[in-house]
């Protein structure tokens, strides 16, 4: 191209860097800085684009697109109100460390710092909730830095990231300068173990008698499924997820102890608590997961392998830090004991060890009081489950709804489980699931929500009907801020201060108003029935459920008490 380099619009670079990118799909909404990019995607046959109807649910989206396929999920916004009502989904995507690149507009260059219209300092306001932001400058740096936010949301230990395009960057000419390769001074994941750590690891593990495989997210985000499995199997260790590790290990497996923390299982805390080493993996030890913090595993030297340094040692003391991509040092694991006497000796020798979480399983098994005339969430939740056979892809809003889903449904496989962890943002699970459902269009996608979380991004009803994704709401509409409530009812003595939600609409009409379908359960023998109708249906179909609003999550570990002091049904 030398001496004749085609010069082409800012627009006109973002939008072929994003196709170049592999970029499929962006959800997005347009506004007055961002003109001249709608301008140029209408041209453009290569980039989907999803028009929301809230720049949150935009986010959301992507968030969900990047949680059910692997792949990085694309925002676009406009500059001010914009912008800014993308910040809940960026803090969310931060916190779950999923890999996702919001665009947004910017006033242009010369304007920035003047106050001008539908200005905000997106850059300074998501500076602490991004794993990286840019404010391009100049034409000729946009594709550059479309690769480089590609690069840095995806590897590592994934995460958010912004870039703010001012209209000028936009609307002014430049030649299109993709670079073949990423590099950045300062950012060198280390994706390898060290081996000698990972040896005195597993000597560690193999000297122990009562070990337990602590899961979270990164196992999903690494895509290590199967070599964790690989491993638990090899040495016969029970495993047990976090909230965010749903999936990262089959639930029907007979090593899986379900989830621990907060609304574990009683055998997933009680194991934990008495073991006498953890391996934890893609996890970080998280205050709704360790409750009281000095009483946490008190026996228990711990291994901590995470790509991402700064989350070991953070929370707790760790005896062996591995840092590294779980996919290289779980195959470096299963290297040392694959196929070796000591793991056939350790098997047996730790049997003991799996008896007794069987027991405590046995005593303390999942369960809850059924009831013939209140509709249980538990029971609509073992509904869903059996009707998708498990092979749904589930979100979920924030609360009771949220317990209820990762409790009684059992995830298999990994990507099949959304939901927000970290920053529990309620009104996440319907627009994650339309996201999911943009990336996997073949698949059974449910949203199982809360009266209160559903009504957070109800609009995005207009969304899931105009590009007719046919995600399943399920509503487990107990008429009140279940999970809130709850609180109040243990610790607050049972004042029920602005929990009661007594102006629900009729979600029935609500979705027929939007074009959607609505179904509605009041009783136990109907639940099956209706939730059927509401799968067959075709497009989006809102299923609204009446539960028993006094229903209660257990177990529950008191904020900051110990794992050991459950309250059990
Ligand atoms: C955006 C946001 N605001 C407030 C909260 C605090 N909060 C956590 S759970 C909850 C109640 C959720 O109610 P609902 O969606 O009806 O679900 P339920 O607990 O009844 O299943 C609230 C208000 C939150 N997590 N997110």
């Amino acid at each position: 191209m030398k001496g004749d380099a085609v010069k082409m619009t800012g627009a006109e670079i973002f939008v072929k860097a994003l196709a170049d990118m592999g970029v499929d799909v962006v959800f997005g909404y347009p506004g007055g800085s961002v003109l001249n990019i709608y301008d140029a995607l209408f041209q453009n046959t290569k980039v989907r684009h999803i028009l929301v109807r809230h720049e949150q649910g935009a986010v959301h989206m992507a968030d969900g697109y990047a949680r059910a396929s692997g792949r990085t999920g694309v925002a676009l916004v406009t500059s001010g109100p914009g912008a800014t009502n993308t910040v809940t989904g960026i803090a969310t995507a931060y916190m779950d460390s999923i890999p996702i690149v919001v665009f947004s507009g910017q006033v242009p260059t010369l304007m920035i710092g003047n106050d001008a219209f539908q200005e905000a300092d997106i850059v300074g306001i998501t500076r602490p909730c991004t794993k990286h932001n840019y404010l391009v400058k100049e034409t000729k740096d946009l594709a550059r830095i479309v690769k480089e936010a590609f690069y840095i949301a995806s590897t590592g230990r994934p995460g958010p990231v912004l870039v703010d395009i001012p209209k000028d960057v936009l609307t002014g000419v430049a030649e299109y300068l993709m670079p073949k390769e990423v590099k950045l001074r300062g950012y060198h994941p280390n994706y390898e173990g060290h081996p000698r750590q990972v040896e005195s690891a597993m000597r560690l593990v193999l000297e122990k008698e009562r070990p337990v495989l602590y899961a979270g997210g990164g196992v999903i985000l690494s895509e290590s499924s199967a070599a964790l499995k690989e491993l638990a199997h090899i040495l016969g260790i029970p495993v047990t997820t976090t909230l965010m590790g749903m999936g990262a290990f089959p639930g029907t497996d007979p090593l899986c102890l379900g989830m621990l923390g907060m609304h574990g299982t009683y055998f997933a805390n009680m194991a934990i608590s008495h073991s006498d080493v953890i391996i934890a993996v893609g996890a970080r030890f998280d205050d709704r997961v360790t409750g009281k913090i000095d009483e946490f595993a008190p026996h228990a030297k711990i291994v901590h392998v995470d790509i991402d340094p700064t989350s070991i040692q953070k929370n707790v003391p760790v005896d062996i830090p591995i840092v590294g991509d779980l996919g290289d040092v779980l195959k470096k694991m299963i290297k040392l004991v694959k196929g070796t006497k000591e793991a056939t000796a350790y098997r047996g020798k730790i049997a003991p060890w799996r008896t007794q979480i069987r027991t405590w399983e046995q005593t303390h098994p999942l369960v809850y009081k059924p009831s013939k005339t209140k509709v249980k969430p538990q029971y609509v939740v073992e509904q869903i489950y059996e009707l998708t056979k498990g092979d749904a892809i589930v979100a979920t809003e924030v609360g009771q709804n949220q317990m209820f889903a990762a409790q009684y449904y059992k995830f298999d496989r990994p990507r099949t489980f959304l939901s927000s962890g970290g920053l529990g943002t309620m009104g996440y699970g319907f627009p994650a699931a339309l996201g999911a459902q943009v990336a996997m269009p073949g698949r059974l996608v449910v949203d199982v929500a809360g009266d209160g979380s559903i009504q957070m991004n109800i609009q995005e009803l207009a969304t899931a009907v105009q590009y007719r994704l046919p995600v399943k709401v399920v509503i487990l509409n107990n008429g009140t801020l279940g999970m809130v409530r709850q609180w109040q009812e243990l610790f607050f003595q049972g004042k029920y201060s602005q929990t009661c939600l007594p102006q629900i609409p009729d979600f029935v009409r609500l979705a027929e108003a939007y074009g959607a379908k609505g179904f509605r359960a009041t009783k136990t023998d109907e639940v099956r029935q209706v939730l059927r109708k509401g799968f067959e249906a075709s497009g989006p179909a809102l299923i609204d459920i009446a539960t028993d609003p006094n229903e209660m999550v257990y177990p529950m570990v008191p904020a900051g008490a110990p794992l050991t002091k459950m309250l059990l049904v």
